[in-house]
């Protein structure tokens, strides 16, 4: 299976552990995109669903980098899910895929890379509006 036909891509990156823990990430060695964002999402309160949309054009990778969080991913023709629970494992989002972050843990921390900056117009909220394009495109 080529790594592209692959819907979960783990990222893991280093970390080191003295008398702490110390991540990094780091082009071209573990972010296989110039970074042009970076966003992290807090203060959640459990149960918290979050996402539900595609992005056009951005590429993005997650990491959990306090608690835990279930998310799904879906190409239009399969979809999968993960958990995030570990802050040396990110998830790549590539683009053209419907994810959807779910049970966030209290106090969840997501850290988020991403390869474009905010654009509303990067965003596809709409499911059956993604699976026309995303199904079109994989033809
Ligand atoms: C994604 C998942 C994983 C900005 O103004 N700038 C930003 O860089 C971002 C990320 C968001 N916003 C604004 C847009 C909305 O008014 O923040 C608000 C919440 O954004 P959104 O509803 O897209 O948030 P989530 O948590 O559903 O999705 C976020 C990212 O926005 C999204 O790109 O892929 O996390």
């Amino acid at each position: 299976m080529k790594s592209q036909d692959q819907l979960i891509r783990f990222i893991n990156i280093p970390k080191i552990d003295d008398d702490c823990y110390l991540c990094f990430a780091q082009n071209p060695d573990h972010v296989p995109f110039m970074i042009k964002r970076v966003y992290y999402i807090l203060k959640s309160q459990p149960n918290l669903s979050r996402g539900a949309h595609a992005h056009h054009k951005t590429q993005q990778i997650l990491f959990c980098i306090q608690g835990s969080i279930k998310m799904v991913l879906d190409n239009g023709k399969k979809r999968e899910e993960v958990i995030l629970d570990k802050p040396e494992t990110g998830v790549l989002l590539d683009k053209m895929i419907w994810h959807e972050m779910h049970d966030f843990q209290k106090d969840t921390i997501l850290l988020v890379l991403a390869s474009k900056r905010y654009e509303n117009k990067d965003y596809i909220r709409d499911y059956e509006q993604f699976l026309v394009i995303a199904n079109g495109k994989n033809k």
